[in-house]
């Protein structure tokens, strides 16, 4: 069992009333909340040992690097990638696929080339690549997905084929919450050679990840979903396919040599880090990483599922309430729409009970496409969310009816 009590006692805002009712916090989809010892690092990082990394002989200058790379070894310990040259730090989820569209997908893809996504994916795993397909001429390809929002893995098997150079997909989709088969659709993707890229920003938050069994080239992910900082990111880059990649920006810290008959190239990962990174960033999602890696990763699963469950259980309860994704694998994600009002009132009147979701398209409008709505409301929970919560959205939708219904 998951210490609750504990858990949300570690973490300051959860005290914080919102309209002077206690905050019910159900948006860590969008960004989690952070732990007193994330904060602490950060501030403690500023406090007695900023400087900048990779340059200086002073002490602060070697205290700030080695706390940087220590940083660096702690997430490639957290997703077993093989060596820290694989691990890329960058802004967020966004920026590491940015990364790969541009530096892979530039060198990689041409005209009759197909790059190869599902209908669940964030903006973030679209249009990037849609950039990128624009300027080689290859092709994006959607795998379609069914009304519960799984997707579907024979259209899946069947679009797959010689063509295919690029596989990227969701580990969990943010708007329906559906978790993909991922291991499987990147085995099926190795076997002809495709290489394959997952989109874990809402993968990580349930649970360590293990890149070396799931077998994929890429994986990236958001410090700010992970009870870390916002600004920090992580791309995971087999160090094999890494190496082919041409440099995507240049400037400092990149490179070996500059004169202006040429420039030689940093080694790995420096080479993909122009300019001074986010080094308190990076040591926040160290100490975010250590937070979350100390749980006890069976209990969290245990509780999320319990969350999920009984979520889905007390809204289906809700009167006009539809329920958008019902996959029967599925994080702790819960998307819907009520009956006559829109999700943003919703959202707007669910504030004024000092309960916090998500409503829009989410970044997903196909998804939204798909099932034919402008928007959803969304409820979302992290480690630190508890049954009552649930129950204290459910009591805040029958106000929001009351109002609006
Ligand atoms: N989803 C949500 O409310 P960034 O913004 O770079 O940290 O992450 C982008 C991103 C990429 N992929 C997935 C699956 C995501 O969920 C997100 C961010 C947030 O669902 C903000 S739109």
């Amino acid at each position: 069992m998951l210490d609750v009590a504990k858990i949300r006692a570690e973490f300051p805002i959860l005290s914080r009333k919102i309209r002077g009712r206690p905050l019910v916090y159900l948006d860590s989809a969008a960004s989690a909340q952070r732990p007193r010892a994330v904060i602490d690092a950060i501030s403690g990082y500023y406090e007695q040992h900023h400087s900048n990394v990779h340059r200086g002989v002073h002490t602060l200058s070697q205290e700030a690097t080695d706390l940087f790379e220590g940083a660096r070894e702690k997430v490639r310990r957290f997703l077993h990638a093989a060596s820290t040259r694989e691990v890329v730090f960058v802004r967020g989820t966004t920026e590491a696929i940015n990364l790969v569209a541009q530096s892979w997908g530039s060198s990689q893809l041409g005209p009759g080339d197909e790059v190869l996504i599902t209908w669940l994916e964030h903006h973030a795993n679209i249009v990037p690549w849609q950039q990128a397909c624009a300027r080689t001429g290859a092709t994006l390809r959607v795998i379609p997905i069914d009304r519960q929002g799984v997707v579907d893995q024979q259209a899946f098997r069947e679009m797959l084929g010689p063509r295919t150079r690029m596989l990227a997909i969701s580990h969990v989709s943010n708007a329906l919450g559906t978790v993909l088969p991922v291991r499987e659709m990147v085995a099926a993707a190795r076997e002809l050679g495709v290489t394959t890229l997952v989109d874990g920003a809402q993968g990580v938050p349930h649970g360590p990840v293990d890149v070396q069994a799931l077998g994929c080239d890429f994986y990236c992910f958001s410090g700010h979903k992970l009870y870390g900082p916002t600004g920090i990111g992580v791309l995971y880059a087999r160090e094999a396919v890494l190496a082919q990649m041409p440099p995507w920006q240049g400037g400092g810290d990149m490179i070996l040599n500059v004169s202006f008959e040429g420039t030689t190239y940093n080694e790995l990962p420096y080479r993909f880090e122009a300019g001074t990174p986010n080094i308190a960033g990076a040591v926040g999602l160290g100490a975010a990483i250590d937070w979350f890696g100390a749980l006890d990763h069976a209990a969290v699963a245990g509780h999320e599922a319990t969350l999920l469950a009984h979520a889905t259980e007390r809204l289906q309860q809700v009167p006009g309430l539809s329920l958008v994704g019902t996959a029967p694998g599925k994080a702790s994600v819960v998307s819907f729409t009520i009956d006559g009002i829109h999700p943003h009132d919703l959202g707007t009147i669910l504030d004024s009970e000092g309960v916090a979701i998500r409503t829009g398209h989410h970044c997903a409008m196909p998804v939204m496409k798909f099932f034919d709505l402008p928007a959803t409301a969304r409820a979302s929970f992290a480690v630190y969310n508890t049954t009552t919560e649930v129950d204290a959205l459910v009591d805040a939708l029958g106000v929001a009816r009351e109002m609006l219904g």
